[in-house]
């Protein structure tokens, strides 16, 4: 249904969904099976696949095995390897697009400048920054956590007159060949990148400021009698990816919570760490100096041997500014550099989305979640009626598959979804006092987990709050996510 008003009409959808990443396009699935083909996709790109059409990085791939880093509505028997590169988990998005016919819901380069609740209507109006309005019944928000990129705040950084790249920018129309790069960060992304650039650039200089934990991993190229077996048994391939979920799950009792595996995990991790570095001062520059598990762990057996080619250097001094030609640290030398690559994050600051959203009475979801994020089960926000959250307050996992937490929430969000459209609700709204009580208990539960054990992480606000991470299993987030506790919410009917 299109009505036209003033210059743009306005598009009605039962549902709309912002992002066509991976959580969009999941949602868009889970709610055709259930029959709601009512759907807009609003896209602010030029492709779907959100993360993975962004980080293209050299080296970028999974750190969590592909079979279980996929959803089980979609199994692929042909994933080439044990941890997929980013090009085949970008195609595998779109085999999804294809197989389940997404292409005539997702509008592209429809960025949403904003989004606001219609009380008297029960209706989410958005509208992108050329003025397209929307409207529908619920939404949904997927435009994912990690999806800003910006430049970290070093002091003259603007002045630097060579090439800048961000990791989740890639320019691969830049040559890299013969030339003095840097790469500034060592976390999950860096670790991916550098031992691809050490092979490509003239030499390469790493700029360190913490140096996380390492755990090797065991990448192995799929047989073809196991892609045969996975297609003509997709049991077998259900089997497989249920024992990777029973292995990340234990790995929850290494990396969530103090206990004897932590301290075997961190054994595991020197012992690769020796394995590999035979020289002891390097070795003492790499050595974390927090517990495992309190910032994201690396997986990766490259990353030490790039460290110690010939043509690379590791500085741990901090940086101080950097200056035209490249970056100045603490002893005083200015480095030089062709080619700088920030491989140092994201803006996480908006925690629920990169536009305003407006809830009943004009309620602010920045403003509200200045003092600290938080959702009922990470997936509604009480003011806010009809709207559903991915990979919202409180869902990161540290130990396992994030698309198995995205499965349980789109799950969650189709029952919400149903109950609004068959019951003819204005409002699906989640009681101020169920997210409180959800969330003192979730922040007494974090307040017991390595997260909040001293470090600095992406994980926690400047003050140390965590709206981040799910302070359990994976098994635990699924029970909760299981249940539609109607007497949660608030129903207002039409009429
Ligand atoms: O970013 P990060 P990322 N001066 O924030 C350093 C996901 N992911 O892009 O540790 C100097 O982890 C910073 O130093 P420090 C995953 O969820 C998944 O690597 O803060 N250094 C750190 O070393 C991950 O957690 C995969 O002291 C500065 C680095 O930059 C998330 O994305 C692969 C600095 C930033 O590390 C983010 O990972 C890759 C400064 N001013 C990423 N500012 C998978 O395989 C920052 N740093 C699924």
């Amino acid at each position: 249904m299109t009505m036209t008003t003033q210059e743009h009409p306005v598009q009605s959808a039962d549902v709309l969904i912002i992002g066509a990443g991976f959580a969009g396009l999941g949602m868009a699935i889970r709610l055709k099976q259930a029959g709601i083909h009512n759907i807009i996709i609003l896209e602010r790109g030029t492709q779907v696949g959100g993360t993975w059409r962004d980080n293209q990085y050299p080296g970028a791939a999974c750190d969590i095995p592909s079979n279980l880093y996929s959803y089980s509505f979609a199994p692929n028997p042909d994933w080439s390897r044990s941890y997929s590169g980013s090009a085949e988990i970008l195609e595998y998005i779109h085999s999804m697009v294809r197989d389940f016919e997404l292409h005539p819901f997702i509008q592209f380069e429809k960025n949403v400048a904003g989004i606001e609740f219609d009380e008297q209507h029960g209706l989410w109006h958005a509208t992108t920054d050329k003025g397209e309005r929307y409207s529908a019944r619920a939404t949904v928000l997927a435009s994912g956590p990690l999806s800003n990129c910006s430049l970290p705040n070093i002091p003259g950084i603007n002045d630097y007159q060579g090439k800048k790249i961000h990791s989740a920018r890639w320019d691969h129309a830049y040559d890299l060949s013969g030339k003095k790069v840097a790469v500034v960060g060592t976390g999950a992304s860096a670790v991916q990148i550098i031992p691809e650039l050490v092979q490509q650039v003239d030499h390469l200089t790493v700029f360190q400021r913490t140096p996380g934990w390492v755990l090797p991993r065991v990448d192995l190229a799929t047989p073809e009698w196991n892609k045969a077996l996975f297609r003509t048994l997709p049991g077998a391939q259900y089997m497989t990816r249920q024992a990777l979920y029973g292995v990340h799950e234990a790995m929850a009792l290494a990396l969530i919570w103090r206990s004897p595996l932590t301290a075997v995990a961190e054994r595991v991790a020197l012992m690769h760490l020796r394995h590999q570095v035979k020289d002891r001062w390097m070795r003492r520059q790499l050595t974390p100096d927090f517990r495992i598990g309190c910032k994201r762990v690396l997986m990766t057996n490259d990353y030490y041997p790039a460290l110690q080619q010939p043509n690379c250097k590791l500085i741990t001094w901090p940086i101080v500014q950097m200056t035209p030609k490249g970056i100045r640290s603490v002893e005083g030398i200015e480095h030089q550099f062709d080619c700088v690559v920030f491989a140092t994050g994201f803006d996480v600051g908006k925690a629920g989305a990169p536009f305003s959203v407006k809830g009943l009475n004009g309620r602010d979801l920045d403003d509200e979640w200045q003092i600290g994020a938080q959702a009922y089960k990470s997936i509604s926000v009480s003011g806010y009626p009809n709207l559903f959250l991915t990979f919202g307050p409180n869902s990161g996992p540290g130990h396992n598959s994030a698309l198995v937490y995205m499965e349980s929430q789109l799950d969650y969000a189709v029952k919400g979804i149903q109950k609004i459209l068959q019951a003819d609700l204005l409002a699906l709204d989640v009681n101020a006092s169920a997210q409180s009580a959800f969330n003192r208990n979730i922040q007494k539960r974090l307040a017991k987990t390595n997260w909040n054990s001293g470090c600095k992480s992406w994980y926690l606000t400047d003050d140390g709050f965590n709206a981040t991470m799910y302070p359990g299993f994976a098994t635990e987030y699924l029970a909760q996510m299981s249940q539609f506790k109607e007497k949660d919410y608030h129903l207002v009917q039409a009429g």
